[in-house]
């Protein structure tokens, strides 16, 4: 008796199936992927797109890069999980190698990028209430107006964006937020309580929105003076996207606490960490803190291939070299549907006329054309591409952008 032969689904079959059984909480573009390859992406009818998102920087090197991809099948046939009540073999190597990579001293392995952040925030006000002596439960922590830092109710807690505050109340106290790129409100709003300024040294859902040169130094001056820490979120500016290991190394400055995630996980599984110097994370004992998947084997094993890729520097190159391509072309598109835009490495956010559609509908345009980009706010779309992508590829997309901004399109 052979099995019934099933048609498979087509991608509209599959967009209608998800409608009753899938919690709505994106608007995904109408596109359904099925297999994907470095820069590229196919659909379920094997349309090729160029992937100009990659995960929002989760696939920094590309879709499934080979030495990552055989990294986690060397793993996956070994060991995968021990939870953290034992010790593994890769977790030491990962730790080390990760602490070298980024210049601090110890490494708090996670999950999710969110994961990293609420861990963050635990351990400044440990460090706090431990280190500074801010009197019990009074820590402060300020952060940026416009920022993202993930979902969690704490994380929005601190949000600006009412979209993703609303409904899920009551908050987390203890924030204090000040505009972003603005050192007078920061020092105005540092205090004797404050345990942490936690800033993107990039704000990329605000738009790719890139801090005055000095600004991150002026930061890492105020809270070296009044004795709290930085957190650096580079949890979507790091591993390589801005030309650099870390957005910091543009002003040449080292926070207190490091927050990654994404790419780490080399686009196959989560994989986050805070980084930090000793004194910070020093303050968490047995029993404090922890996570039944942080720190897991697999995990431990793909963020140590990733950090070798990012060893040999040649991401950080190809950003920085072909972001000069994404300048030049996006500066070549400025009055011809591109009002304004903001980049660093591969990665931009590109204002589009209004007259000429939404972000969204832009996307969509472009998604008809074969590039697949996400929009952020209103009519601004955010361009950021893996780090593998080749010049002509780059060309190619900038081309198709410029394609859909003419206005007979
Ligand atoms: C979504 C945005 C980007 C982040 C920074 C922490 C996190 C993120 C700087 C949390 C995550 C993701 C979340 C994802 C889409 C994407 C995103 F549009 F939501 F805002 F990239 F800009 N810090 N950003 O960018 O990491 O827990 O997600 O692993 O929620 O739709 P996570």
């Amino acid at each position: 008796m052979t099995a019934p032969v099933v048609p498979t689904r087509t991608s509209a079959d599959l967009i209608r199936a998800e409608e009753p059984v899938l919690a709505h909480n994106y608007h995904p573009l109408p596109v359904v992927v099925a297999s994907a390859e470095g820069a590229w992406v196919r659909d379920v009818e094997g349309r090729r797109y160029l992937d100009m998102l990659a995960g929002y920087s989760a696939l920094n090197f590309g879709h499934r890069h080979p030495l990552l991809i055989e990294a986690a099948h060397r793993q996956l046939d070994r060991l995968t999980l021990t939870s953290r009540a034992f010790h593994n073999d890769r977790l030491a190597g990962f730790a080390e190698r990760l602490a070298a990579l980024t210049g601090l001293d110890m490494v708090l392995p996670m999950n999710t990028g969110a994961e990293a952040v609420e861990s963050g925030i635990k351990v400044a006000r440990k460090w706090a209430y431990e280190v500074k002596g801010v009197p019990a439960d009074r820590a402060t922590i300020v952060v940026a107006a416009d920022n993202f830092h993930g979902r969690t109710t704490t994380i929005v807690s601190f949000s600006t964006d009412e979209t993703a505050r609303a409904g899920f109340g009551p908050f987390t106290p203890g924030f204090r937020i000040v505009p972003y790129n603005d050192l007078a409100a920061l020092e105005a709003a540092v205090d004797e309580t404050t345990a942490a300024v936690l800033i993107e040294p990039i704000q990329g859902e605000a738009g790719v929105v890139i801090p005055d040169d000095g600004y991150l130094a002026g930061v890492r001056e105020l809270t070296r003076r009044e004795n709290c820490l930085f957190v650096a979120d580079e949890i979507q500016s790091g591993l390589g996207r801005t030309g650099r290991t870390l957005a910091v190394e543009h002003e040449g400055v080292v926070p207190d606490v490091l927050l990654l995630g994404k790419a780490l996980g080399g686009g196959i599984v989560p994989v986050s960490a805070v980084v930090a110097r000793r004194e910070v994370l020093s303050v968490l004992r047995p029993g404090e803190h922890g996570s039944t998947f942080g720190g897991n084997p697999l995990a431990a094993a793909v963020g140590t291939a990733v950090v070798e890729l990012l060893e040999t520097g040649e991401f950080q190159r190809r950003a920085t070299e072909l972001g000069a391509v994404l300048r030049d072309g996006l500066t070549g598109l400025v009055g011809k549907g591109v009002v304004g835009f903001r980049a660093r490495g591969l990665w931009a956010g590109v204002d589009v006329d209004p007259a000429l559609g939404t972000g969204r509908e832009v996307s969509e345009r472009l998604m008809r054309e074969g590039v697949l980009v996400k929009d952020t706010h209103g009519s601004t779309i955010r361009l950021a591409p893996p780090l593998t992508i080749t010049g002509e590829e780059l060309t190619s997309a900038l081309a198709t952008l410029e394609g859909v901004l003419r206005r007979d399109s």
